[in-house]
């Protein structure tokens, strides 16, 4: 094993090999098996060279030929920022200082919600970790910088095959100064059902390790044993603890009451006698007018004088800047922005928007000046071309102020009008927009973020295809072949909705169907991580960490077959955007960085003819030595 070590050891198959290179690799006497990474980039190259992207392409556009330009970023170490006085006085004082703070706050959503909302999620570590450097010394006044959570973290796996844990690693240590912050889907962790309660302490736990500062925890259903469950597992990890309102309906509009002012005021009392230590209002499609915000905010901030308030909120209805500066106004201390060139539509307000309208005002930004605002931008507006295959702009063209009236969170608004254009449904849109009303009221006029806006998608997309009304639906509940979210949401296992569950539609579908009672997760068996570990050392070898255990933990199958890609294909994190979605042009000459200080240098040569097995030769040199790989031609 130990010169089989030698021989694939990339450095010294390709570099130069000195006196030195034992006494330098030392790990090549633990006698594991190295795996040649650089082999399996080949292999991988060439499989996209021949088969196109592994990864499912929504848009017929290719990536943009031209790369982002990384905007200067100064010497030494960035400015010190909010994350010192985290360090420094913990959670309790953190917040207090937030509150303390005059002008306004922001949380910069463009490593997350931006391009979940507009990129269907798809944008790689690769592409943070450019710029992450620029918004360390350039942004060090933000409140946070939103990087993880949400769908981040199965998509990192599934779609991009990288690991969600090594990004936030990654990022730590290039953005050390401004605090990180997630999304936690509460008792679903960062997953779309509930989990055992112990699983979610312990994905905290971890996430906390690996440098995670804020926590902000929801339930889609508001449901308060499972808020209170999240708030918990972030705050037993030593985390600050950012409990979520979720947001939905209109508190200015006197016809729709079931989400009152009152309503929120007490999930409010609820969560801030929980001891949150900064209390969100999470208007996950955008609801929020100005009007409705002076009242929610305005009324939250008379309540609770001394509790940091943070607003997130989307564009869709293009109303996003107006009602961030009536929450400014009416008290937030922080609001949520995208850069400008990711943010509107379904994504955030724009940050420069922001900055420039608070600025001279009492709502200053503190930003130090439009300018890194323009240049982060401009560097994601090219970042942003390498992801036309996923871009929502393809077909969406614009906001759409019906978000008031169907109140589709924004990223579920951008994969329905994706998902309708690719069935040629196009010009259908509007009635799929309009089940999805119909479909909220059959279940009781839920509160609608993940999960529950999935379930309420999946009733809207059943309706459509089996062409029934909701009176129809309603009618024959108790005969007809509900998707298994619905008949699952309405058996208990997300939890309870305000208002209970809708009758006797429940009953209809349910009928002697077993019912979970109370909150889902204190009825679910602990997780035996201990076992897991041992079961995933023995299908992947002994380099499981306890980041993996938690992947698989949350996600079993993708996990699986993330490891089953690395183990073929090798970090192809470490590729650019461009080669991992399109792969090189025959000629092009290209640098991956496998570390640092280990550099491949490869040019794509050839293509070679189909052979008789079905298969392609595909040349390469790396590192100036000739070398092939050979790809069953798929297409
Ligand atoms: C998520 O759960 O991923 C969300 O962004 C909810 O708004
Ligand atoms: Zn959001």
């Amino acid at each position: 094993p130990f010169l089989q070590n030698v021989l694939s050891n990339d450095q010294f198959l390709y570099g130069t090999v000195d006196t030195q290179f034992i006494d330098e690799n030392q790990e090549l006497f633990n006698l594991k098996p190295v795996q040649n990474r650089a082999q399996k980039l080949l292999h991988y190259l060439g499989h996209v060279m021949v088969n196109g992207p592994t990864t499912p392409i929504p848009v017929k556009a290719k990536p943009s030929s031209i790369d982002p330009v990384i905007p200067p970023i100064p010497l030494g170490e960035p400015p010190v920022g909010f994350r010192e006085v985290l360090l420094r006085e913990g959670p309790e004082g953190f917040a207090k200082a937030v509150r303390a703070h005059k002008g306004l706050l922001l949380m910069d959503t463009t490593f997350r919600d931006a391009h979940q909302s507009l990129l269907a999620t798809r944008v790689r570590t690769h592409d943070l970790k450019q710029v992450a450097p620029f918004v360390a010394h350039n942004f060090s006044n933000l409140f946070s910088v939103e990087n993880w959570g949400g769908a981040t973290f199965d998509v990192a796996m599934r779609f991009l095959c990288e690991c969600p844990w090594k990004r936030l690693q990654e990022l730590r240590a290039l953005l050390p100064n401004v605090p990180f912050q997630m999304l936690l889907r509460g008792a679903n962790a960062v997953g779309y059902t509930n989990y055992p309660d112990n699983a979610v302490f312990k994905f905290c736990e971890v996430a906390k390790e690996n440098g995670m500062d804020i926590f902000r925890v929801f339930d889609s259903l508001n449901y308060l044993p499972n808020l209170m469950l999240g708030m918990e597992a972030a705050g037993a990890a030593g985390g600050v603890v950012e409990a979520s309102i979720s947001y939905t309906g209109d508190v200015s509009d006197p016809m729709r009451q079931k989400y009152s002012l009152d309503y929120y005021l007490k999930l409010a009392d609820e969560l801030v006698r929980a001891g949150t230590h900064i209390l969100n209002v999470k208007d996950m499609a955008g609801l929020l007018k100005p009007e409705s915000s002076r009242m929610l905010i305005g009324a939250l901030r008379d309540r609770f004088p001394d509790m940091p308030i943070h607003v997130h909120t989307h564009d869709t209805a293009g109303a996003g800047v107006a009602a961030m500066l009536a929450c400014a106004e009416a008290g937030a201390d922080i609001v949520d922005v995208a850069v400008d060139s990711m943010a509107g539509m379904t994504s955030q307000p724009s940050m420069g928007a922001i900055v420039a309208c608070t600025k001279g005002t009492k709502f200053n930004t503190g930003l130090p000046s439009n300018s890194n605002v323009y240049d982060y931008s401009e560097y994601w507006e090219v970042a942003r071309g390498l992801y036309a295959p996923f871009d929502c702009t393809a077909t969406m063209k614009s906001g759409n102020a019906d978000v008031y009236e169907n109140e589709i969170p924004g990223g579920q608004y951008t994969n329905l009008h994706f998902q309708a254009h690719s069935m040629g449904l196009g010009h259908k849109f509007k009635e799929v927009k309009k089940s999805y009303t119909e479909a909220n009221k059959l279940l009781g006029d839920l509160i609608k973020v993940t999960p529950s806006s999935k379930i309420v998608g999946d009733l809207a997309q059943f309706m459509v295809q089996n062409s029934l009304t909701r009176a129809e639906v309603e009618e024959r509940a108790d005969e007809l072949s509900f998707p298994l979210s619905v008949v699952e949401f309405l058996q208990g296992h997300i939890g309870i909705p305000h208002g209970g569950f809708p009758e006797p539609f429940r009953s209809k579908v349910l009928k002697n169907m077993p019912r979970v009672e109370g909150r889902p997760g204190a009825s679910l068996p602990a997780m035996d991580f201990q076992a897991l570990e041992k079961q995933l050392r023995e299908t992947h070898g002994d380099d499981i960490t306890p980041e993996d255990v938690m992947s698989a933990a949350m996600y079993p199958k993708v996990f699986q077959e993330f490891k089953e890609f690395t183990h073929q294909f090798g970090p192809v994190d470490c590729l650019n955007t461009r080669l991992f979605l399109d792969g090189p042009k025959i000629a092009e000459e290209f640098e991956v960085e496998l570390e640092r200080g280990k550099t491949l240098h490869i040019k794509a040569l050839a293509l070679g003819d189909l052979n008789k097995a079905g298969q392609r030769e595909v040349f390469f040199e790396l590192n100036g030595a000739l070398r092939s790989v050979l790809v069953k031609d798929t297409v």
